[in-house]
């Protein structure tokens, strides 16, 4: 079986950056295909994509030749093909909760994402903080504390194990990082957790080396 994961500007797309650190982080072999964003009227494109998914949006991942598009069907896929890495907490309590905050990152917080674009390479210390989003990041601290404390155990992550409620919270942690948000002492450890991944700082320092600049995707960059 061969799989390729369709991603975009890895200083950008935070919906690439779930499948592509759960594959990495849990040592599944993939070939990486980068297609870098364009522009058309205003909107983000991504030029190339329609030979891989009709969709139109990356991440694709393409397993012998067939896609599966949109993150959390890559994820479930994921999980589904390798049953024995548990990228799913093990316990059934645990699991419904996981999927609920993946789900709930996954439809949601859309006051965060707009207020705050990811950005890996460049520090807006102070901006994208409003009533909307500050909201939403209260959310996330209270998902973060509650997992953790729920279900934690000793590990360092949401459900104790690296798990895929780590994926797609990933661009979450890079979102706070670049905007300097101040966090409470167990969120901060979270984050820090989710920086040391080794997958994490691979996509990190590949996204620092990136050089396109996406407008759409940076509302604080000087004019
Ligand atoms: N729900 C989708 C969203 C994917 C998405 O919006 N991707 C953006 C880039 S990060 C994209 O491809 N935009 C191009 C477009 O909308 O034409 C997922 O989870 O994969």
């Amino acid at each position: 079986m061969t799989l390729q994961l369709v991603i975009g500007n890895k200083n950008y797309s935070s919906w690439s950056m779930r499948p592509w650190v759960l594959l990495r982080q849990s040592g599944i072999p993939f070939e990486e295909v980068q297609l870098k964003f364009g522009e058309r009227d205003g909107g983000l494109t991504v030029p190339g994509i329609e030979k891989y998914s009709a969709a139109g949006k990356v991440p694709v991942l393409i397993i012998d030749g067939e896609p599966v598009w949109d993150s959390l069907a890559i994820c479930e896929t994921v999980a589904e093909m390798h049953p024995t890495k548990h990228l799913w907490p093990e316990d059934e309590l645990a699991r419904r909760v996981a999927r609920s905050i993946c789900a709930e990152m996954h439809s949601g917080f859309q006051a965060l994402r707009g207020a705050m674009p990811m950005n890996i390479r460049t520090r807006y210390p102070g901006k994208g903080l409003t009533p909307k989003s500050q909201k939403d990041i209260d959310r996330v601290v209270e998902i973060w504390s509650d997992c953790r404390e729920r279900f934690g155990g000793a590990g360092n992550f949401l459900f104790g194990r690296f798990s895929i409620p780590d994926a797609f919270y990933a661009p979450v942690v890079m979102r706070l990082h670049a905007y300097a948000v101040k966090l409470p002492p167990l969120a901060q450890a979270y984050c820090e957790a989710v920086h040391e991944l080794s997958a994490v700082k691979e996509w990190k320092e590949a996204a620092r080396r990136e050089t396109e600049f996406v407008p759409e995707d940076e509302p604080y960059a000087k004019k």
